[in-house]
């Protein structure tokens, strides 16, 4: 790999990302107990079946048996996109009301396509307030358009457009907010726009424009 200058993540060897601020640093707004359960144990668990995983695809290789292939492509799709939303989820939030406002790249691309930041956000709530079952909202950009779209995932790993790179996500499983909101998803959907840390979502914009991947269409 060395001419291409990667360093790829080794089969099975994906490890949980630290959370960048303390496991408290989101309250009120996300409690520290949910935030405990929601990282050391949900997103533990998405890392250790992908690893899983991850060899089991090896081991099928390795042995010529492909029997369990349609279980193993399934599991890779489901833990590993699991595994990159909330990698992203936990770097776009910050203590209330501290994460500033939308840079300046990510202001002029959401306006030049949902109009303004207002008709954004509406869109942005409401898709996330309607996934269907569990799943997230979604900001993400697509390199084969250039430009961004606001898309929900169903689990992790449904509904998506292929390629794009998501800047802004929000969980709206049951567990990222059930201690504190019950059933009240609405609630904490509005309450978590407070969290937002603007700077990570234009870093991550301007990585994604960057990456010049319009070329993949
Ligand atoms: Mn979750």
């Amino acid at each position: 790999m060395q001419i291409l200058n990667l360093a790829p993540t080794p089969i099975g060897g994906h490890v949980l990302p630290a959370l960048p601020y303390a496991f408290n640093a989101l309250e009120p707004i996300i409690d520290e107990r949910t935030m405990l359960i929601h990282h050391n144990k949900h997103h533990q668990k998405y890392v250790d079946e992908l690893n899983k995983t991850e060899v089991a695809a090896k081991n099928m290789r390795d042995s010529g048996n492909f029997a369990d292939i349609n279980l193993i492509e399934r599991e890779l799709a489901y833990n590993g996109s699991g595994h990159i939303l909330h990698s992203i989820f936990w770097t776009v939030m910050t203590s209330p009301d501290t994460g500033g406002i939308p840079g300046a790249i990510t202001s002029t691309l959401i306006t030049s396509y949902f109009g303004s930041l207002d008709k954004f956000k509406e869109q942005f709530i409401n898709a996330a307030s309607k996934v269907f079952g569990s799943g997230w909202a979604v900001l993400a950009y697509n390199p084969a358009f250039q430009r961004l779209e606001i898309l929900q995932a169903a689990n992790h790993e449904n509904l998506t457009q292929w390629g794009i790179m998501p800047v802004l996500v929000c969980d709206v499983w049951e567990h990222a907010y059930y201690l504190k909101y019950q059933n009240n998803r609405d609630e904490y959907i509005n309450s978590w726009w407070r969290l937002i840390n603007w700077a990570e979502v234009e870093r991550r914009l301007i990585y994604a424009v960057q990456a010049k991947l319009d070329l993949m269409i």
